[in-house]
């Protein structure tokens, strides 16, 4: 129990930036610097948003390591004075979690709003970027990933809605581990509704179930979209990886006993 304390107080004191050095006793989780980043570009314009690090919530105990940021507020994301789209809100939750049995799991949890820019005269619609933190940790020998994700939007401005999506190879979602190896890509249909004050939405998959995916030290997160101009849109996902059961479990601990406490 000391023991676990002061390594618990050495992370505190690494600001959970840098791993502490060889010691495999206890699994060290970190998240990438910025914690999240939103991009929107619209015509002429580009405009970023970033948190960095340093403030968001950071909790580091024996059995969980926490990041949580939260968006105050609406965030206008700007170029220069023009403001290009907003951040309605935005909330992402990642880290490392030990279930009751001992199980641990490594996840990202992203939940936002957004509003593309009204577009000037030629009412351009916007395109936004929104990346989760890496979040990096001891590599999971046998892991297994699960991915689940919802996503739309709503007309704003009387005439329609239109959201493409826009990321790597054409879909919304994609979920991916290892420094940018896809796990899972979502939403790659057009959703549009010509009809003024509708909603469009999707949710994937049905049923999400874990997959193998062998050895994982990082996972991210992101979404990559283009929004009729002045209509809004929003998603949540989830994306964990565990160790396949029976196998990294005994790592994760390194200890058998946790292996003979599975029932
Ligand atoms: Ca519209």
């Amino acid at each position: 129990m000391r023991t676990r304390k002061l390594v618990s107080w050495a992370l505190v004191a690494a600001a959970g930036a840098v791993a502490v050095a060889a010691d495999h006793s206890v699994a060290v989780t970190t998240a990438s610097d910025p914690y999240v980043v939103v991009q929107a570009s619209s015509g002429a314009f580009n405009g970023s948003y970033s948190v960095p690090l340093s403030s968001i919530t950071i909790i580091n105990e024996p059995d969980m390591d926490i990041f949580f940021w939260q968006a105050p507020s609406a965030v206008p994301i700007l170029d220069g004075s023009t403001v290009v789209a907003t951040l309605v809100s935005m909330t992402v939750l990642s880290g490392r979690n030990t279930l009751p049995d001992g199980e641990v799991r490594y996840f990202i949890d992203i939940d936002y709003g957004v509003v593309a820019g009204n577009g000037g005269p030629g009412a351009l619609p916007t395109t936004f970027n929104l990346f989760s933190p890496t979040l990096m940790f001891d590599t999971v020998l046998n892991a297994t990933a699960l991915t689940s994700a919802t996503f739309g939007g709503s007309d704003q401005t009387s005439n329609g809605i239109t959201l493409t999506p826009s990321g790597p190879g054409g879909f919304a979602y994609t979920s991916l581990y290892n420094g940018g190896t896809t796990y899972q890509s979502l939403f790659n249909g057009t959703l549009a509704d010509p009809n003024g004050n509708s909603s469009v939405g999707t949710g994937g998959p049905a049923n999400p179930v874990w997959n193998p995916i062998g050895p994982a030290s990082s996972i991210q997160a992101l979404f990559s979209f283009t929004v009729s101009a002045g209509d809004a849109a929003g998603g949540t996902s989830t994306f964990a990886v565990a160790p396949a059961p029976g196998a990294g479990v005994l790592l994760a601990l390194g200890g058998i006993l946790a292996g003979r406490r599975r029932r």
